[in-house]
């Protein structure tokens, strides 16, 4: 499975861009403290061994003005300096990431459920909302408000090279933001251990130019396209009563909400939160086995017959 790679050594968003440079200076510190701990403790372990393996019991007087007072001093003083810098330079990135941007470009409502994301996308209009699962649109320049829900457990909400980890509690809203400088995709990841399949919790962000964007907002806005072949009728009535009791496929009786959107399914480029990439073949594999690719999932295998499998994915490939 090839997602974006989870990078936060470089960012591509003005929140994760603040606090960079504090990344590679603690990065580079504690490289350095390792190096020079490994190097004394080598020096030391030859000493012992020029001692013909004996380690040396001579007692060294800790007195004012005396050797060892000065090491202490010294010791105490090449910790602190780093870490009271650390702490200063924490507080001023702090201070630069955690207020939410005062004017929004676009309010995402972003529900953290075992083991998948549901993406919400506001409007004044009722009509203007829509919701998907797993990929987040963005338009790139623009600073958006990311709300944060929890579904079930504690949850992270974490996209390294855009926006720092937020928590996703339940009961609670938290507040996230992120603004993509160029456009891409950035892989975000739940970074709060969440049951059994938290590794398998991804989810892309697809940063777009503004005209892309509002391409993508439109045809989301969309009902499901209508079947057309026989195959692709009776596949839309199953999955209204095999799916619609979990999925929604807006424009059919497919109306729950508890597990992802299927609307405009195949315009995502994975399935189950980044576990597959998003295809005909992997869609029918998923259908069939959901508790054999992803152990513990919240959808129950279906045990559709050769048949109705063939009918569901001949409708579901519809839906662009
Ligand atoms: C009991 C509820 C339930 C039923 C019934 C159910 N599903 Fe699901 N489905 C889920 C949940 C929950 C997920 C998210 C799983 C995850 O990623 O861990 C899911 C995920 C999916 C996905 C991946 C969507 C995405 O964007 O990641 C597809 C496709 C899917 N289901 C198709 C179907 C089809 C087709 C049926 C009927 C034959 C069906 N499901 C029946 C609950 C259900
Ligand atoms: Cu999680």
């Amino acid at each position: 499975m090839s997602l974006a790679p989870l990078g936060y050594l470089d960012a591509a968003g003005q929140r994760a861009r603040s606090v960079l440079p504090l990344t590679w200076f603690t990065l580079i510190v504690a490289t350095v403290v390792c190096i020079v701990i490994a190097v004394l403790l080598w020096m030391a372990i030859r000493r012992a061994r020029a001692n013909g393996g004996q380690a040396e019991t001579r007692s060294i007087p800790v007195e004012r003005g005396g050797n060892g007072i000065r090491w202490i001093s010294v010791g105490l003083l090449v910790s602190a300096v780093p870490l009271l810098v650390t702490l200063v330079w924490t507080m001023v990135a702090l201070a630069s990431v955690s207020g939410p941007p005062a004017h929004p470009g676009l309010t995402l409502d972003v529900t953290a459920h075992q083991w998948w994301w549901e993406v919400r996308y506001d409007a004044a209009e009722p009509s203007e909302t829509f919701a998907t699962a797993n990929e987040i649109h963005v338009p790139v320049d623009v600073p958006v408000l990311v709300r944060l829900h929890g579904g079930d457990v504690i949850h992270s909400f974490w996209v390294p090279k855009l926006s720092g980890k937020t928590d996703a509690i339940p009961g609670q809203t938290n507040l996230s933001w992120m603004q993509a400088e160029q456009p891409g995709r950035y892989r975000g990841q739940c970074a709060e251990f969440c049951g059994w399949q938290h590794a398998n919790m991804s989810f892309e962000v697809v940063a777009e130019s503004k005209a892309d964007f509002a391409r993508w907002r439109a045809a989301q806005l969309q009902p499901a396209p209508e079947p057309i072949t026989p195959a692709q009728e009776r596949g839309q009535s199953l999955v209204q009563y095999r799916c619609g009791l979990c999925h929604q496929v807006r424009g059919t009786s497919a109306g729950a909400v508890s597990a992802p959107d299927l609307t405009h399914l195949m315009s995502r480029r994975t399935i189950a939160a980044g576990r597959l990439l998003n295809n005909p073949g992997n869609l029918i594999g998923w259908i069939q086995d959901p508790q054999g690719i992803k152990p513990g999932t919240q959808m129950p295998d279906q045990y559709l017959s050769a048949r109705q499998l063939a009918d569901v994915q001949a409708y579901l490939v519809l839906l662009r």
